[in-house]
C-alpha cells in the first residue's frame, strides 16, 4: 500500500448533488443500487472520473440510463465520464456476514450495522469516498427485520421497507444503516427555538433494554448544554443511537444515527462502574457535539482530522467540566495526556496534523485527539473566552456545510480576535513533547523584599522525520506563593513565545513557583525543586491541577529511586496521609492523589532521565511504597472507609461517585495490610462499583481467587461485565504469570476474537501489566505478537492499533531490546499481513 501526502492534496474532479442508495439486506449477500447526480467541479480542470470502492462486486452500471462498462480494479472504479452534470448508476453485491473487519456494513449478533470512518463506506458500494464531497441522502432499506434506520429524518415505512432521508449534506464516512430485531428506549427533547426532537436508544430485546436511561439522560443534558455554552441546536426531527455489542471504536457521530460500542453506552448501577457512567455520559456528548464540530462542518481531508476531534474533545472535556467537578475533570485529562507524552517520546510520535499515512485508520491517536484539545484550550487560553466566543462564532458562519482545514480554523481566529501568534501554527505541524525550563533569581531589596526573575526556556526534542523544531507559543499559567501558602501576586498567564522569556515581580518575599497550573500547556516542565518544595506544593497550592501533579512528581521521583535500590522514606507516605484525612478537598480529588504513579510513567521517567528502566525494579518499587503508605495510614484508613461508604440509593454523579473512590483507595490501601475488610466489602457490594473495587483490592494484595471466581459465575451471562473478569485477570497476574494468563484466557471459549472489546479486555491488560509484558523471558512479546497475527486475520484495524503496545520497546535493555524486536520481525514476516499492521509494526520496529 502506498503512503498518502498531504502535499499532494487535489480537489475533487467530480462533485455530488444527491445520493438514492437502496439496501436489499440479505447477510451473505446485500444488493445495493446507488444512483448518485454527478456534475463537474468548478474549482478544478481534472475530469478524471474515479469512484473508491474495495470489494463490492458489480453487477451492474449505467452513465445517464445507458449501461457502461467501466473498469474495476481493486481500489476502483474508472469511466470515461460525459462532460457533464449526469447520472451514475450502480448496483453491487456485498457480503455482510464475511465481514469481520467491522469496517463497512457487517454484521454483529443477527443485526447490520456500519462503520464509515474513515473509508469503510468504499467497502459498502463505488463513491468518491473522502469528506469533500458531500452530498444529500435518500436512502431506502428492504428487509423482514423489524427496525430498519438510517440518517436524517425519517420517511415513508411499511411492511419490509423503509427510507431516510438526510437533508444535510455529508461526506459518505458519515453514513449509517442498522437493520435488526431491536427496542428503543424513547423520549423527547425540544430544542431552544421550540422544535420537539424524538430520541431513542436502540438495544438488542432482553436486560440491555433497562440499561439506556442514563445514556438519554447525559444527550439531552448535552443537547441543552450545546445550546447554552455555543448557541448550537440539533437539526433533524429525530436522534437515533443504537448499541453494538462488536464495534472497532468507542462510537460513531453518523448524523442522526450514532453508532455505539455497547461498553459506552449501556449501564446500570449492576452492571457499569461509576467510571464507566462517566465514560457513557462524555462520550455520548462526544458524539452529540459532532453533530456540529464534524458534520455541519467537516475535514477537507483525513489529515485534518483533528480539526473535528481536537475540538470536539476540548467540547466534551468543556462538557464534563461543567457537569462535574472542573478540577478533577482536569486531572484525568492531564492523565489521558500521559498516553500522549508516551506516544511523542517513541517511534509513534507524530503531528496533530499528521503529513502523511498508509491507513488512515491508524491515526486516531492520543496526539490527534487528546493533543489536538490541548491545542484548541490553549488557544482559547490566548485570546480568552469572548474572543475564543467569537471565533466559534466565526467559524460557523463561514464554515458551515464546508469541508475545511487547519489553515481555514486559524484564520478564523486571527479574523475574529487579531491576537493568535503567527507561529501557533507550529503546534499542528510539529510533534514532540516541548520541554520547558525554569530557572528563578531572587535578589533581595535593602528596603524588604525583593525582585524575582522567572526565566523560561523551550526546546522540543527531534522526533521521527522531524530532526530540529522551532519555538511555539507557550502559554504558562503562574502563581507565586509565600512561605504560608497564599498568592503573593494575582495568577498570571506567561506567554512563552520565543525560545527563552523572562519576567520579573517585585515581591514582600522569595516565592515559591506554582507553574503551569491547570496543566496550561501540553509541555513538560523541568525545574530543579526538592522534595520539600514539592511536598509543600501538594499541602499548599491553591491549584488543584499543580497540587496533584507535585505530589505525583514526589511520588515518582520517590520510585525512581527506589527502583535503583533506594528505601522508601516518610515524606510522601506522610504527605499522602495528611491528605486523605483533610476533610476539605473534594474526595474524587483526593482518591487521584492517593493512587501512586503507574509503573510505566516511572519506567518512562527513569528514560528520561538516561536510563534503561528494569521492569522488575519498578514493580517492586511501586509495591513496596504501596505498603509502605498502607503502614502509613494504617490507623486512619478503616475510619476513612467507613466515613466514605455511600449507603444513599445509587447515583452515578461526582459526588458519590469520589466518595465510592476515595472508599476504594482506602479498601485498595488497607488490603494491604488485611484481607478481610475487603472482602466482606465483596461480599457486601451492592453495585459494581463496590464489587470491582473489592475485587481489584483483593487481586492486587494477593488475595482474591475464590472471589474472583464467583465474580466469572455470577456474570458469564454479562458479555460487558466478564470482560472486566478478563481484564482483572491478567491486570493483577504475577508478572511471570501474565502472559501465560493471557494465552491461556484467550483459548477459553467466551473467547471471541471477532469481539473487539474482549480482545482488549484480555490484551490490553497484557499490556498494562508493566512487569508481566516487558517480562525478561520476552514471553510477553511473543503471545502478543502471536495474538496480533491472529486478529489481523481478521480485523486489520483493530490489530493495527493494539500494536501500540509495542510502542515504548526501545526504553529497555539489549536482550528486552532483541526479544521484542524479534516479535515485530515476526510480524513484519507474516504472510499476508494487512497493510494496517505492516505501517503501525514497520513504524515502531524502525
Ligand atoms: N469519529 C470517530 C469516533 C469519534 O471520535 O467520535
Ligand atoms: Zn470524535
Amino acid at each position: 500500500a502506498q503512503a498518502v501526502h498531504l502535499a499532494d492534496y487535489a480537489p475533487p474532479p467530480w462533485l455530488v448533488d444527491e445520493v438514492h442508495l437502496v439496501f436489499r439486506l440479505s447477510p451473505q449477500a446485500t444488493r445495493v443500487l446507488s444512483r448518485i447526480r454527478f456534475r463537474p467541479n468548478p474549482a478544478t480542470e481534472d475530469r478524471t472520473f474515479r469512484l473508491d470502492g474495495d470489494g463490492p462486486r458489480l453487477v451492474r452500471c449505467a452513465v445517464d440510463g445507458a449501461e457502461a462498462a467501466p473498469e474495476v480494479r481493486e481500489a476502483g472504479l474508472t469511466l470515461t465520464p460525459p462532460d457533464r452534470p449526469f447520472l451514475f448508476e450502480a448496483e453491487v453485491e456485498i457480503d455482510p456476514e464475511a465481514n469481520t473487519a467491522l469496517s463497512g456494513l457487517y454484521m454483529s449478533n443477527g443485526m447490520f450495522c456500519t462503520q464509515c470512518e474513515a473509508q469503510g463506506f468504499r467497502r459498502i458500494t463505488f463513491y468518491p469516498d473522502r469528506p469533500d464531497v458531500m452530498a444529500p441522502f435518500t436512502v431506502r432499506i428492504e428487509s423482514d427485520l423489524p427496525v430498519l434506520l438510517s440518517n436524517g429524518n425519517p420517511g415513508a415505512a411499511g411492511k419490509g421497507f423503509a427510507e431516510w432521508h438526510d437533508p444535510h449534506p455529508k461526506p459518505a464516512y458519515l453514513f449509517a444503516l442498522v437493520a435488526g430485531d431491536l427496542v428503543p428506549q424513547r423520549d423527547t427533547f425540544v430544542t431552544s427555538d421550540g422544535r420537539a426532537v424524538d430520541l431513542a436508544v436502540w438495544t438488542r430485546p432482553g436486560p440491555d433494554e433497562g440499561r439506556c436511561a442514563f445514556a438519554i439522560k447525559s444527550l439531552k443534558t448535552a443537547m441543552r448544554w450545546d445550546e447554552a455554552a455555543y448557541d448550537l441546536a440539533y437539526d433533524l426531527d429525530v436522534f437515533n443511537i443504537v448499541a453494538v455489542d462488536d464495534f472497532n471504536m468507542g462510537a460513531m457521530e453518523n448524523k442522526g444515527l450514532n453508532v455505539f460500542n455497547s461498553s459506552v453506552v449501556l449501564a446500570s448501577p449492576a452492571t457499569a462502574t461509576d467510571d464507566q457512567f462517566a465514560v457513557i455520559e462524555a462520550v455520548v456528548a462526544h458524539e452529540y457535539f459532532h453533530n456540529w464540530t464534524g458534520n455541519r462542518v467537516t475535514c477537507r481531508d483525513w489529515f485534518q482530522l483533528c480539526l473535528k476531534e481536537g475540538l470536539t474533545v476540548f467540547r466534551d472535556q468543556q462538557f464534563s467540566e461543567d457537569v462535574r467537578s472542573a478540577a478533577v475533570e482536569r486531572i484525568r485529562q492531564a492523565l489521558a495526556m500521559r498516553g500522549q507524552f508516551r506516544e511523542d517520546a517513541g517511534p509513534l510520535a507524530h503531528p496533530v496534523r499528521p503529513e502523511s499515512y498508509v491507513a488512515v485508520d491508524n491515526f486516531y491517536t492520543a496526539t490527534v485527539y487528546e493533543k489536538g484539545a490541548e491545542l484548541v484550550r490553549m488557544l482559547k487560553s490566548i485570546v480568552g473566552d469572548e474572543g475564543y466566543r467569537d471565533a466559534l462564532r466565526l467559524y460557523f458562519a463561514r464554515h458551515d456545510g464546508q469541508a475545511v482545514t487547519i489553515e481555514d480554523w486559524l484564520q478564523v481566529f486571527r479574523d475574529a480576535t487579531g491576537t493568535v501568534p503567527e507561529h501557533f501554527g507550529r503546534w499542528y505541524s510539529q510533534a514532540g513533547t516541548p520541554r520547558v525550563t525554569a530557572e528563578e533569581e531572587w535578589e533581595p531589596k535593602e528596603s524588604g523584599g525583593g525582585t524575582y526573575t522567572l526565566r523560561l526556556a523551550q526546546e522540543t526534542p527531534p522526533t521521527p522525520g522531524q530532526p530540529c523544531k522551532a519555538p511555539m507559543p507557550i502559554p504558562v499559567r503562574t502563581g507565586l506563593l509565600g512561605a504560608d501558602g497564599s498568592e503573593l501576586v494575582e495568577e498570571r498567564v506567561l506567554l512563552l513565545e520565543e525560545a527563552a522569556g523572562e519576567w520579573t515581580f517585585d515581591l514582600p518575599e522569595r516565592p515559591v513557583p506554582s507553574l503551569l497550573r491547570g496543566f496550561s500547556a501540553p509541555v513538560i516542565l523541568r525545574r530543579e525543586a526538592d522534595d520539600a518544595e514539592r511536598a509543600f506544593l501538594l499541602a499548599n497550592d491553591p491549584d488543584p491541577f499543580a497540587r496533584w501533579e507535585a505530589g505525583r512528581r514526589l511520588a515518582t521521583r520517590l520510585l525512581c529511586r527506589m527502583a535503583g535500590g533506594a528505601r522508601a522514606d516518610d515524606a510522601l507516605p506522610q504527605a499522602l496521609r495528611a491528605l486523605a484525612t483533610d476533610d476539605a478537598p473534594d474526595p474524587a480529588f483526593r482518591a487521584l492523589c492517593l493512587a501512586l504513579p503507574s509503573e510505566d510513567d516511572v519506567a518512562q521517567a527513569l528514560h528520561d532521565d538516561g536510563a534503561a528502566p528494569d521492569p522488575d525494579a519498578v514493580h517492586a518499587a511501586r509495591e513496596a511504597l504501596r505498603l509502605a503508605v498502607s503502614k502509613a495510614m494504617e490507623d486512619v484508613l478503616p475510619g476513612l472507609r467507613g466515613a466514605m461508604r455511600v449507603t444513599a440509593p445509587y447515583r452515578p454523579d461526582a459526588e458519590q461517585s469520589g466518595r465510592r473512590a476515595l472508599w476504594g483507595a482506602a479498601l485498595g490501601y488497607e488490603a494491604l495490610l488485611d484481607a478481610a475488610p475487603a472482602q466482606a466489602a465483596y461480599c457486601e457490594a451492592t453495585n459494581l462499583t463496590e464489587e470491582i473495587a473489592a475485587l481489584s483490592a483483593l487481586l492486587a494484595a494477593g488475595h482474591g481467587a475464590a472471589e474472583a471466581e464467583d465474580f466469572r459465575e455470577r456474570w458469564s451471562d454479562e458479555r460487558l461485565v466478564l470482560d472486566r473478569w478478563f481484564s482483572l485477570q491478567v491486570r493483577f497476574a504475577a508478572p511471570e504469570k501474565a502472559a501465560g494468563t493471557a494465552e491461556a484466557l484467550a483459548r477459553r471459549p467466551e473467547f471471541d476474537l471477532r469481539n473487539p472489546n474482549r480482545f482488549r479486555a484480555v490484551f490490553g491488560a497484557l499490556a498494562g501489566n508493566h512487569a508481566g509484558f516487558h517480562n525478561a523471558s520476552g514471553a510477553g512479546y511473543d503471545t502478543m505478537a502471536d495474538w496480533l497475527l491472529k486478529l489481523d486475520a481478521l480485523n486489520p484495524q483493530a490489530a493495527a492499533r493494539m500494536s501500540t503496545t509495542f510502542e515504548t520497546w526501545r526504553r529497555f535493555d539489549p536482550d528486552r531490546q532483541a526479544r521484542a524486536g524479534a516479535a515485530l520481525d515476526r510480524i513484519l514476516a507474516a504472510k499476508d499481513l494487512s497493510p494496517d499492521l505492516r505501517e503501525m509494526a514497520g513504524r515502531i520496529r524502525d
